[in-house]
């Protein structure tokens, strides 16, 4: 392998761990986990596939919002300097799908905020929105649950395949507007074209934005986790 491709981040490992109906069925190790949150169908799922190069690692929805649970999946990350990151990647049930049986509905609040509110090893939360939706309701309550125990939430911003350069443009600014973050803040993806997903020179991307976030003493650079 060439000097250039050590240089950026990217996934070496990846695999499915457990499904938790809740908080309290999760794993009790002190492993850096990184909720990944959005409402039905914004492409979570998708999105670690195309992360982790892996097309059938998360199931992508026939069904949407049928998943009411915790699904867990371990990831390492290599980086500059051979630097080797351990973290759980927690997809989180998709929120806002007005078709669910209600009583799904009704679970799905407390079990999600339990685990944003109470789990110890969650080190940030990737939250997804769809480039041709705006943010709501449920965004901005996932941003606040964050904010309460002071976490870093990266605003990931899907499907950009979408839509043309021009308006891409459009939707980052807004939502940064919205936000008061610099656009350059606002992660643009798209996991059809693994745009955003990497590390590309120059640009960043998920992979590197990640690396930040799971960051510990225990993992510090040199150290082959
Ligand atoms: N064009 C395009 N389609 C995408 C992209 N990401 C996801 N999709 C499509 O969006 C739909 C929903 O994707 P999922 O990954 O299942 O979405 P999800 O957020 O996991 O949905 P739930 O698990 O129900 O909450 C699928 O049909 C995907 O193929 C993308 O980057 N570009
Ligand atoms: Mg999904």
């Amino acid at each position: 392998m060439g000097k250039r491709e050590r240089e950026h981040w990217r996934v070496v490992e990846s695999r499915f761990e457990m499904s938790a109906p809740d908080v309290e069925q999760a794993p009790t190790d002190s492993l850096p986990e990184i909720a990944v949150a959005g409402r039905s169908n914004v492409g979570k799922s998708t999105l670690l596939n195309a992360f982790s190069g892996r097309t059938g690692l998360a199931r992508v929805s026939r069904t949407p919002g049928r998943t009411r649970l915790l699904n867990m999946f371990q990831i390492r990350m290599m980086g500059p300097d051979r630097e080797s990151l351990r973290f759980r990647w927690v997809d989180l049930p998709g929120y806002g799908f007005a078709a669910a049986a209600k009583n799904i509905r009704k679970g799905f609040g407390p079990m999600v905020e339990g685990y944003l509110q109470r789990r110890p090893a969650l080190r940030g939360m990737v939250l997804l929105v769809d480039v041709r939706r705006e943010f709501r309701d449920g965004e901005f309550g996932m941003l606040h649950l964050m904010a309460t125990r002071e976490l870093p939430t990266l605003i990931c911003v899907t499907k950009c395949d979408k839509l043309g350069a021009a308006k891409r443009g459009t939707v980052a600014r807004k939502l940064a507007d919205t936000l008061d973050v610099d656009p350059r803040d606002i992660l643009m993806t798209s996991s059809l074209s693994g745009e955003g997903l990497g590390d590309a020179p120059g640009t960043g991307g998920l992979a590197r934005d990640l690396s930040g976030m799971v960051r510990t003493d225990a993992q510090s650079p040199g150290t082959d986790g």
